[in-house]
């Protein structure tokens, strides 16, 4: 598979956006695109985050067209800038050095034949020389467990920044988290407007000595669970609704075999704890019932948008 990559070096990319975010990767930005240059690719597009450094200048003087984005954190920047792009696929990969541009053509290549709109680079199967610390690797594994319990897609790496996707799929997508959530966001909406997802084993490389990430790894990790969990109420309503009816349900039942057990034996009556236990039980059993009534509003969405793409095609 390398080796196809390699032979086709001399390919145009033409039709090919290579778009990459970047905020402060002076270190790495020039010899990334320098990379992509010498693959063949000559549409490369940096979107900026108001880089401090020397970023911008660099990556114009490797020849690349620059896109300032007008706010801020790596999903504004790809919301902004995948409306720009006019070329038929977008490669995404980031701007610091992490992602071997030498492998662009494994990650493209199934969008360029018309068998995914969508592909995602999995990292996690060549992690070289700790690019992930086991805490993240942890943190990773947790994520994407969570996203596969919810939805029912079975991705080893949803977190992963190299990726391919067809300018059509892309721009399907509605995307409104700022920040790191972004890689997330966009793998449940593709997931949600049925695009056909697929996974390329990729490598993995430490970060250049002296550059820091600038991902939060608690912060972000737990905007990143929150994203995954608000984007279930619409795709899997029954986690959703059901895990808040859990919790009002077991609560009722603890109260209720407090106040049940007071009573069988001591003849002690708790009006306003019996009162609470009931309502804590409707609550939770009509919090069931919008989850079921959910599922059925959100498997038939489904089947209208399935019915109203198959028309367009
Ligand atoms: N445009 C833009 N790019 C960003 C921003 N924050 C991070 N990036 C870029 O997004 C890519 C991934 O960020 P990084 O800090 O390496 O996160 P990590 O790979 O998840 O550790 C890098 O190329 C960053 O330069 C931002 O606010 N705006
Ligand atoms: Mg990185």
């Amino acid at each position: 598979m390398i080796d196809m990559a390699r032979s086709s070096t001399s390919a145009n990319y033409k039709d090919v956006c290579v778009l990459i975010p970047t905020l402060n990767e002076e270190e790495s930005i020039g010899p990334v695109i320098a990379e992509f240059k010498s693959l063949g690719f000559e549409n490369i597009l940096v979107a900026d985050g108001h880089s401090a450094d020397k970023t911008v200048e660099k990556a114009r003087a490797a020849g690349a067209r620059i896109f300032i984005q007008s706010g801020s954190g790596k999903g504004q920047a790809l919301k902004e800038v995948f409306e720009e792009i006019e070329e038929e696929f977008i490669l995404l990969i980031d701007g610091d050095g992490t992602y071997l541009p030498s492998e662009a053509f494994l990650v493209l290549e199934p969008v360029l034949k018309g068998k995914a709109d969508h592909v995602v680079g999995n990292r996690l199967g060549n992690v070289q020389g700790g690019a992930l610390k086991r805490l993240n690797m942890f943190g990773n594994k947790m994520i994407n467990l969570f996203f596969a319990t919810i939805y029912r897609v079975h991705l080893t790496d949803i977190l992963s920044g190299y990726r391919a996707f067809t300018r059509e799929g892309i721009q399907r997508l509605d995307l409104s988290t700022p920040g790191f959530e972004i890689e997330s966001e966009i793998t449940i909406e593709s997931v949600k407007k049925g695009l056909h997802i697929i996974e390329i084993p990729i490598t993995y490389r430490p970060r250049p000595k002296g550059t820091k990430t600038k991902l939060h790894p608690f912060r972000d990790g737990l905007k990143i669970i929150l994203t995954i969990f608000r984007m279930a109420k619409t795709e899997n309503p029954m986690f959703y609704f059901g895990l808040f009816g859990s919790f009002f349900g077991a609560s009722g039942f603890l109260i209720g075999l407090f106040v049940a057990s007071d009573w069988l034996y001591w003849r002690i009556e708790h009006i306003p704890l019996t009162i609470l236990t009931a309502i804590l039980i409707i609550v939770g059993f009509q919090l069931f019932l919008i989850g079921i009534q959910g599922d059925m509003m959100a498997s038939m969405h489904r089947e209208m948008i399935r019915e109203i793409y198959r028309k367009k095609k």
